[in-house]
């Protein structure tokens, strides 16, 4: 069979792009140990999260550890925080060095939440508790974002962690 000159080389470059990136797959999975970062394993009634979903808020679990309920809804992240920023979104402070666990749930819509500059991201979807933890090393101020759309206010929904010294 007759293949062209040029097409050989095309088709040489497809097949290195794709052993590279199936290389950098297996390095990732098996030496780097990269995972999923969100293990949604437990479920909810979506019509009844008020009852079966805890008081949204920040606990202080000991030892640096806490965990934070989050309710998702259009178009805000409740973190149950008495503390808002400007656009009147909740903030929650931990001190650096803290583990965090994050627990969301979903009042109506799938909405998606992300922490910038951390490895955490979920989809959270309507009957599932989605669970991330992350370690907070840097000071800083981090903002949760909304990365699924969700109608007209998604483009406004976040919140914001602030990491102290
Ligand atoms: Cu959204």
């Amino acid at each position: 069979m007759h293949v062209d000159r040029f097409e050989r080389y095309w088709l040489i470059i497809i097949a290195a792009v794709m052993g590279a990136f199936f290389a950098a797959l297996l390095a990732g999975a098996l030496i780097f140990g990269v995972r999923l970062p969100s293990n949604p394993t437990q479920y909810i009634n979506p019509l009844a999260v008020d009852e079966e979903f805890p008081e949204p808020g920040l606990r202080d679990m000991g030892n640096g550890q806490y965990t934070v309920y989050i309710l998702a809804q259009m178009w805000r992240f409740d973190l149950g925080s008495d503390e808002k920023d400007a656009d009147g979104n909740d903030v929650i402070r931990v001190p650096a060095g803290s583990q965090v666990t994050f627990s969301i749930t979903s009042r109506d819509v799938t909405h998606g939440f992300i922490i910038e500059r951390h490895n955490a991201n979920i989809e959270v979807v309507p009957g599932h508790v989605g669970n991330v933890t992350v370690k907070f090393e840097t000071p800083g101020e981090y903002r949760m974002l909304c990365h699924e759309y969700c109608g007209q206010g998604h483009h406004r929904m976040h919140a914001t962690i602030i990491v102290e010294e």
